[in-house]
């Protein structure tokens, strides 16, 4: 009977057995194929590279000589240095890696806007200071003579002798000997290696840090990378943005029969600025345009210094190209409108000029730019018929200027009457 069983399963069992071996085969077969295909040939995957790191810690320059303090009065010019550009037009980086500056600590009455004399604290005798141009791995020696005990040259003009110091943001040292105060006499010196490259700011540090930054006190630090920068630009120029916070001199002093101005310290930590400007004076640069042409390449450093407020640094009829957040190359975004800068906070932008016309560098933050943070970039006339430049410092106005507007206006006002007249 058992026997009976078993040959009448048997032609079942064997097409069981059949079946198994085949998912089997399916299964394992694949696996087995790549496995052999895989031992027969040779391993072609890249081997693991190593990226060196530009900016590996070990091999930067974290050590510096202790800062000197003396009481020699450095007594030549406020600025000096082939690092240095006093102005907007950057000047091209200066070969020697070893890059020595002077920039002494003044009071000045300068004029932000027209007829507008603040009583300013600077760094060489100008706000903002001037921009300072560097490489990664140059040496930067540095002195400073604390000088705002001098007379202002010229005027009886001046704000009480007091402490300073000097912080680069571009610089890694002790901020308790490199970036100490100093009295009005004494002289600072210190070395540092910058390790990245960027658009750093450099400002007094000295309390009331508001205070000093408010009266002027700061300036750019421009790091080029090691190699240089990756692109070609047919300009370079700077912008600094900064705030002021300005009232009428309560002791009501005059500077050439004009009404002095002073900080307002209450302004000041309300946030709330008279005037936002670049490169310190109000619409600076749309009285003296930055010059370029159609089909150029511009390349801007620019940098917020606050010292409360943003920027939204935007160019009218253009969009930036390339922008290094910080002006470091290695932090690179594309195509952008605007860059966004918090106090202290830099970037290199690039963009071409299209075409013949100005193009209007603003705050976008609106608000700021109507306090004077405007400037041009003047390239070429535009094509004939084109309207004027117009800007945020211009009223709102009914009444256009421009002979195609004035024709629109008028066209509109007559159709608007004959409307009514229907209507009624
Ligand atoms: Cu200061």
């Amino acid at each position: 009977m058992h026997r009976q069983y078993q040959q009448l399963l048997s032609p079942f069992a064997k097409s069981l057995r059949r079946v198994l071996w085949s998912v089997v085969a399916m299964c394992f077969a694949p696996a087995a194929t790549l496995i052999l295909v895989g031992c027969d040939k040779p391993n072609d995957k890249p081997a693991a590279t190593t990226v060196a790191d530009p900016y590996d810690n070990s091999k930067t320059e974290m050590k510096s000589l202790p800062a000197t303090l003396t009481s020699d009065r450095h007594t030549g010019p406020l600025a000096s240095g082939s690092a240095l550009s006093l102005d907007a037009a950057v000047k091209p980086l200066v070969a020697d890696p070893v890059k020595t500056i002077q920039l002494d600590t003044t009071h000045r009455v300068i004029e932000l806007a027209p007829g507008i004399h603040f009583s300013a604290w600077t760094f060489g005798g100008q706000v903002p200071g001037p921009i300072v141009r560097v490489r990664v791995g140059d040496k930067v020696k540095f002195s400073m003579t604390n000088r705002s005990d001098e007379p202002a040259p010229g005027l009886q003009v001046m704000a009480a002798p007091m402490m300073h110091s000097m912080d680069f943001h571009a610089a890694m040292v002790s901020p308790q000997d490199k970036y100490r105060s100093i009295a009005p006499g004494q002289t600072i010196t210190f070395e540092f290696t910058p390790n990245y490259p960027g658009v750093f700011m450099y400002h007094c540090g000295t309390p009331m840090v508001l205070e000093h930054i408010a009266s002027g006190m700061y300036g750019m630090v421009i790091v080029e990378p090691r190699g240089g920068y990756p692109t070609k630009v047919d300009h370079e120029y700077a912008v600094v943005q900064s705030e002021f916070y300005t009232k009428l001199d309560p002791e009501k002093r005059k500077v050439n029969g004009q009404p002095l101005y002073v900080l307002d310290s209450e302004r000041v930590r309300n946030k709330q600025p008279t005037y936002t400007v670049f490169n310190g004076r109000y619409n600076g640069m749309v009285e003296k345009p930055l010059p370029a042409k159609p089909g150029e390449r511009v390349r801007l450093f620019v940098m917020n210094v606050g010292p409360s407020n943003t920027s939204s640094f935007h160019v009218v009829g253009t969009i930036f190209d390339r922008v290094w957040i910080d002006g470091n190359p290695d932090n690179q975004l594309r195509g952008l409108q605007t860059v966004l800068l918090g106090s202290s906070g830099g970037a290199i932008v690039e963009f071409m000029i299209p075409e013949a016309g100005s193009y209007v560098m603003v705050d976008h933050h609106f608000a700021n730019a109507s306090q004077g943070a405007i400037g041009l970039i003047a390239a070429g006339n535009p094509p004939p018929g084109s309207g004027d430049v117009e800007h945020n410092n211009i009223p709102a106005t009914s009444t256009p200027s421009d002979p195609a507007a004035v024709k629109a206006k008028l066209a509109f006002e007559s159709k608007c009457l004959a409307c009514l007249e229907r209507r009624r």
